[in-house]
Parts: C-alpha cells; sequence; structure tokens
C-alpha cells in the first residue's frame, strides 16, 4: 500500500478516508493534507513529517507545541474568542503525539497530524493580497497576540528544540567555519559581500548579548514567516498562528524583526528582480502598529529601543544562514534549483543595506506608536 496510507491509519481522523495531497510551502517539514468524510461533511486534516535532520529531538517538538497550545486554548476560551484558533494536536490510536515510521533503509520517520484550519490563506508576500496595508497590520497583531498570550506563561518548561536557533554570533561563526571547510568553494564568490557581513558582527550581536539580561527572556515563536500566520480568506483578520516547532525560550525582537523581515520585504525571498527588493516603510508601519497595540504595555524600555535594529540584526542573520547553506553545498534548506540558496542570499543582503537606511525613520515611528499607546493609560 501507498505509505502515506499506511500512515494516516495510525491516527485518530474521524469518518471515512476520501483522498490526501501534498502541499509544497515550507522549507522545511513535508506537509499532506488529509480529506475524511462523515455524514456527508468533509473534515480536512494536516499531516506533516518532521525533519528530523532539522529538528533532533521530535518528541520535544511535539510536547512544547502541546504545552503551548493548551496555554493558548485557555486564554482563547477565558477571553471568550471565537476568532482566533490555536493548533489542535490528533493523537494516535496509541495516544502519542508522534507516530514513528521506520522506512526501507531502517530508519525512523516521525509523523504528526493536526486539524486543518479552513476558509484562511496564508501569503508569501503581502503584495498577494487585496489590501496590503491592512494585511500588514493585521500579520502584526498576530503575531503580537500570540506573545501576549504566552507572556505569562514559564519559559522555563519548554525545552529548547533547536540550541542556538537566533544566536547570531553562532550563525556569524558557523558561516566562518564553512568558508574554512571549503565542502564546495562557492564563498569564492562573494568576496566583497563577506568582508561587510564581518564588519556587522559585532552589531548584530547585540540581542545575543543582553539576552537574559537586559533584554528579558519570554516564549516566542522564532520563525515570524508571513506564511505562517492563517488569515480568513474573506476579510483578512489573522486567525492562527501556525508553524509551532521552533516555540521556545527567546527574544521578543526574534519575533518582530523577523515577522517585519518576511512580511514588510515587498518582494519574495527568492525574487529574481532586484530592483523589488527592499523594505517597505509604509508597510512596516503598519505592520509595527498591529504588532505594538497588543505588545507594547508588556516590553520593556530595552526591547522598545533595539526593535528597529532587531529587523537588521533578523535579515542579516537570515542571509548568513542562507550563505552558510550554500557554501556547505545545500543541506539545510529545501532548495528547488541549483542556486536558490545563493538567491536567497543575495536578496537578504540588498534588503540589509535598504533596512540599514531606514533605521532612523522606523525608530522615531516606534517610539510616537508607543507613547500613543502608553497615554490613555497613565491617567
Ligand atoms: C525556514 O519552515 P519555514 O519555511 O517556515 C526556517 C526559518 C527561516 C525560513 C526562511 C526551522 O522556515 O528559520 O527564516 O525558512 N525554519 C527553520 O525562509 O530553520
Ligand atoms: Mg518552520
Amino acid at each position: 500500500m501507498d505509505k502515506i496510507k499506511e500512515i494516516i491509519k495510525e491516527f485518530n481522523f474521524i469518518g471515512n478516508f476520501v483522498k490526501y495531497e501534498e502541499n509544497n510551502q515550507g522549507n522545511i517539514n513535508k506537509t499532506y493534507i488529509i480529506v475524511y468524510e462523515k455524514n456527508n461533511q468533509e473534515h480536512k486534516y494536516l499531516l506533516q513529517k518532521i525533519n528530523s535532520n532539522v529538528f533532533k529531538e521530535p518528541y520535544l517538538v511535539m510536547k512544547n507545541i502541546e504545552l503551548v497550545t493548551n496555554h493558548i486554548k485557555k486564554k482563547l476560551e477565558e477571553n471568550n474568542d471565537t476568532v482566533h484558533k490555536t493548533l489542535n494536536i490528533i493523537k494516535t490510536k496509541d495516544n502519542e503525539n508522534l507516530f514513528t515510521y521506520i522506512n526501507s533503509a531502517g530508519e525512523k520517520e516521525y509523523f504528526r497530524a493536526f486539524d486543518y484550519i479552513d476558509n484562511c490563506i496564508s501569503y508569501d508576500n503581502l503584495n498577494d493580497g487585496n489590501d496590503p496595508q491592512s494585511l500588514a497590520y493585521e500579520a502584526g497583531k498576530s503575531f503580537g497576540l500570540f506573545g501576549r498570550m504566552l507572556n505569562d506563561f514559564p519559559a522555563n518548561l519548554l525545552g529548547e528544540t533547536i540550541k542556538d536557533f537566533h544566536n547570531t554570533k553562532k550563525r556569524f561563526n558557523d558561516l566562518l567555519l564553512s568558508i574554512e571547510n571549503k565542502v564546495t568553494n562557492r564563498s569564492f564568490e562573494y568576496p566583497k559581500k563577506i568582508i561587510d557581513l564581518i564588519s556587522m558582527s559585532k552589531e548584530c550581536s547585540v540581542i545575543v548579548e543582553e539576552l537574559g539580561k537586559t533584554i528579558p527572556l519570554r516564549v516566542t515563536h522564532n520563525d515570524t514567516k508571513l506564511n505562517n500566520i492563517l488569515m480568513d480568506k474573506n476579510n483578512g483578520t489573522g486567525i492562527s498562528i501556525i508553524d509551532l516547532d521552533t516555540v521556545m525560550p527567546g527574544s521578543s525582537l526574534f519575533d518582530l524583526g523577523d515577522g517585519i523581515r518576511s512580511a514588510c520585504s515587498n518582494s519574495f525571498e527568492d525574487e529574481k528582480d532586484i530592483n523589488k527588493i527592499y523594505l517597505n516603510l509604509d508597510l512596516t508601519k503598519s505592520y509595527l502598529k498591529g504588532y505594538l497595540e497588543e505588545m507594547a504595555l508588556y516590553l520593556n524600555q530595552n526591547e522598545i529601543n533595539y526593535i528597529g535594529l532587531s529587523i537588521k540584526i533578523l535579515t542579516y542573520e537570515l542571509a548568513l544562514r542562507f550563505l552558510t547553506d550554500y557554501i556547505n553545498g545545500d543541506t539545510y534548506f529545501k532548495i528547488k534549483y541549483a542556486k536558490h540558496n545563493a538567491d536567497r542570499f543575495n536578496n537578504q543582503y540588498i534588503l540589509l543595506k535598504d533596512i540599514d537606511n531606514k533605521l532612523d525613520e522606523i525608530n522615531k515611528f516606534v517610539k510616537k506608536t508607543v507613547k500613543d499607546i502608553k497615554k490613555p493609560h497613565l491617567s
């Protein structure tokens, strides 16, 4: 029998199996949409094979997700919030969060399932939507709400699913190692850009240096790409945050910086037309407004002061990661063509330079917005 059909049988899906199809979004895990039917009603599920090359402890990933989604469910209930949703894990028939499949090579493959959240859409780029400004606001608000709902969740209950995930200093050292190790000779393609990246490494280590000191450790998502938000197909409201594999202790600045990098950069990560690659300031302001409306009252002054810089740092970090993977011979990110990681690197680099020129304006906007939000609460 077809392997996926065999695996589907291991989960507590309700009704009769109709069909499944592969979904190609995401750079890491493999995803399938599963359709079941009961009493003439369709019910969809999501089945995912966890990339265990990236996530070395799949059970820890699922434990974190279970804890965090239970907490969010409780918050939504307390607030009588029926609009927002969170992931709902479908257990296996053995009541486990994961099914382990042993493949023909004798290796373990880890599968998990969730309810499919219907009537939603996720965007790779805000310009794909009808009203990019309000979508940017909703995107910021969605991750802000996520942060706010987890504000009282003790970070020490969660394990680190990928060690040093946003350790920008370590990411920088990894780049130097890849150049030294010479699995390929690809570093010779970018001598000037590499020197430039080296010159920025100190400035871009600020969050890592201050984390747990002047920047508090919180429960954060850590992969706040635009397409990790499900939005209502009809009115664009942010409904749910997905892809919770990297939820772990971190900084609010990782989430906000990466969110703006991803949502407001005006183009796809592998855009071919380099004229389209820049940070769209209007979208950035809408995103920030949405985020800060939810989170401003919870952030400390240092977190607020570093917001502009965090967009630069997270873009720098991803530029390092794409380049490192390219030099290492494309072992981490899924690629669709030979120079995919090279294109992704070049784009993040262009974006980085553009963000640098816009930091003053972003910082001014943050200051004013936070002041406006806090004002009514002072009286
Ligand atoms: C990966 O899984 P996906 O596509 O949402 C990566 C992120 C990167 C992103 C860049 C676990 O995210 O850190 O920012 O690609 N996730 C992991 O596209 O490495
Ligand atoms: Mg991911």
